[in-house]
C-alpha cells in the first residue's frame, strides 16, 4: 500500500551536514520526498509535537535536543512507507542500530539520535499535519 510518513532529520545530522546522504538512504529505499522544509522548532513545537512523551524522564532533554538548531522535516511517500522508513533508521538507540542503519552511521547517543520517523498510519497523519497544514502535498 503507498503510505506517507512524516521524517525529521534531527539538529545532530542538520549541523553535520549530512541531508542529502540521509535523503539519499530513502530515495535508494524507493521513496520520494514530496515535501520538505529546513524549519526552527520553537520550545512549544517540540513540546507539542513530542506530547505523547510529556511523562517521561527524558522528556526535556528531548525537547531541548530538538530546538538545539535547525531540522530538515520531510513527507516521504513509497509503498509501505512507515515501517520502511523505521527499517531505514535503525533501533532509537544507535549502540542497539543494526550495521547500515542511518542511526548507526549517523547517531552519536540516544538522543542525539539524527532522524526521527512516524511509527504508525495515525501518527503519520497527525505529523504531516502538524508539519504541513492544509497543504496540498502532491504524489509523485
Ligand atoms: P523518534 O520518535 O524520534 O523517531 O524516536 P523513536 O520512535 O525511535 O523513539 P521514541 O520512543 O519515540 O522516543 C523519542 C525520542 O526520545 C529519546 N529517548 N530517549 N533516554 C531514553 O531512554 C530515551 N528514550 C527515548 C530519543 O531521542 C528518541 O528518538
Ligand atoms: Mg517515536
Amino acid at each position: 500500500m503507498t503510505e506517507r510518513t512524516l521524517s525529521i532529520i534531527k539538529p545532530d545530522a542538520v549541523a553535520k551536514n549530512v541531508i542529502g546522504q540521509i535523503v539519499a538512504r530513502f530515495e535508494g529505499a524507493g521513496l520520494k520526498v514530496v515535501a520538505a522544509r529546513l524549519t526552527q522548532l520553537s520550545q512549544a513545537d517540540a513540546e507539542a509535537f513530542y506530547a505523547v512523551h510529556k511523562a517521561r524522564p527524558f522528556f526535556k532533554d528531548l525537547v531541548s535536543f530538538m530546538i538545539s538548531g535547525p531540522v530538515f522535516v520531510q513527507v516521504l511517500e513509497g509503498e509501505g512507507a512507515i515501517l520502511k522508513n523505521r527499517d531505514l533508521m535503525g533501533a532509537t538507540d544507535p549502540k542497539k542500530a543494526e550495521k547500515g542503519t542511518i542511526r548507526a552511521d549517523f547517531a552519536d547517543s540516544i538522543d542525539a539520535n539524527a532522524v526521527h520517523g512516524s511509527d504508525a498510519a495515525e501518527t503519520a497523519a497527525n505529523e504531516i499535519a502538524f508539519f504541513f497544514p492544509g497543504m496540498q502535498i502532491h504524489s509523485r
